[in-house]
């Protein structure tokens, strides 16, 4: 099965804890694992390594961006804001974002991780005393319950990082659907096409950081599903699909291994052989016009288009044609 098959297979299938991810997706006609679970804390801390190496570009050049280009792009947001950040930003882009804002009535972080968010949200109260910070532990993929709001309040989304890309094309366009009908507009960051070496470098960097942030998803596996692997059996590859404009990186097999995972009653068994391999993330790279086209089709209004002065990474400010307040 091609991987683009296997959004219609997981479509409306509650495949969202670690134990029925693996136990769906490491099956033959699948083999491929979510992104999400990446993110533990090693792997948080290896994401955060990632994102200081030379060679990956893509934070270094969305803050070069925004550091240039915020005032612009707060104006254009206009005063009284409130800031929902989809991934708890604990990062400099937030407060670039919070310190050029005028006003932000609020700010939100949304993430899946309750200890995450609370460190957040204390460094970020010590920070902007005059801004409060009401941290929503939830998955951004569903739904949101936002707390109400004062009438006339707008809300604005923050999606940094070019996270949008991890998602499938199916994923990415339902959730910016979703997203233009609980906010009044949204700051997303989008990495673009650009010539492969430099975006394979990005992805398999000399230290072998991204290496072990693919490999860690077995070391998970093993650890919190008490599953038998070997992860020595196991190599990071990454590469850029010209033709679908998108980083995949894979576990590959370099011998006959096997993976067990006892699945309560049940020990499952997945049999790999030398050279076979599991699919662990896309991401996706764009061009101008291709987001444009995503945002209109998803309910969204282009109104500001900002970019580094190769043209390697795009910040944007949508706004929701699907509200009435948008
Ligand atoms: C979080 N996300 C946007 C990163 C990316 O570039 O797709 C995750 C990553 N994977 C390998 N390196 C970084």
């Amino acid at each position: 099965m091609t991987p683009e098959t296997l959004p219609r297979r997981t479509r409306g299938r509650p495949h969202d804890t670690l134990l029925s991810d693996v136990a769906y997706g490491l099956q033959p006609d699948v083999r491929m694992l979510p992104p999400k679970y990446f993110y533990d804390d090693v792997g948080a801390e290896l994401f955060d390594r990632i994102t200081t190496l030379e060679e990956y570009y893509p934070t270094r050049v969305e803050i070069e961006v925004l550091r240039r280009d915020l005032p612009d792009m707060a104006r254009a947001i206009g005063p009284g804001v409130r800031v929902v950040e989809f991934g708890s930003g604990s990062g400099l882009k937030t407060r670039l974002l919070l310190s050029a804002l005028d006003a932000p009535s609020t700010y939100i972080p949304v993430d899946v991780s309750a200890a995450q968010l609370q460190r957040v949200a204390a460094e970020l109260r010590r920070e902007f005393p005059a801004i409060p910070v009401q941290p929503l532990c939830a998955d951004y993929m569903q739904p949101l319950r936002l707390p109400a709001v004062r009438p006339g309040t707008r809300t604005v989304a923050f999606f940094p990082g070019s996270t949008i890309g991890n998602l499938v094309a199916e994923q990415a366009a339902a959730f910016l659907r979703r997203t233009a009908s609980e906010c009044d507009a949204m700051l997303l960051g989008t990495d673009m096409h650009k010539p492969t070496p430099i975006l394979e470098r990005a992805y398999n960097d000399e230290a072998g950081v991204t290496a072990a942030f693919n490999l860690n998803l077995l070391t998970r596996i093993e650890r919190e599903l008490g599953a038998e692997l070997r992860v020595d059996d196991w190599r990071h590859h990454a590469f850029y699909d010209e033709a679908a404009q998108r980083i995949e990186m894979r576990l590959v097999a370099d011998a006959d291994t096997t993976i067990v995972v006892p699945a309560g009653s049940e020990t499952l068994r997945y049999e790999f052989a030398a050279g076979e391999w599991i699919t662990t993330e896309y991401s996706q790279k764009y061009t101008s016009a291709g987001v444009r086209r995503l945002a209109v089709e998803t309910g969204w209004r282009v109104d500001g288009e900002w970019s580094d002065d190769a043209g390697w990474f795009t910040v944007w400010l949508l706004t929701s044609t699907d509200r009435r307040s948008g």
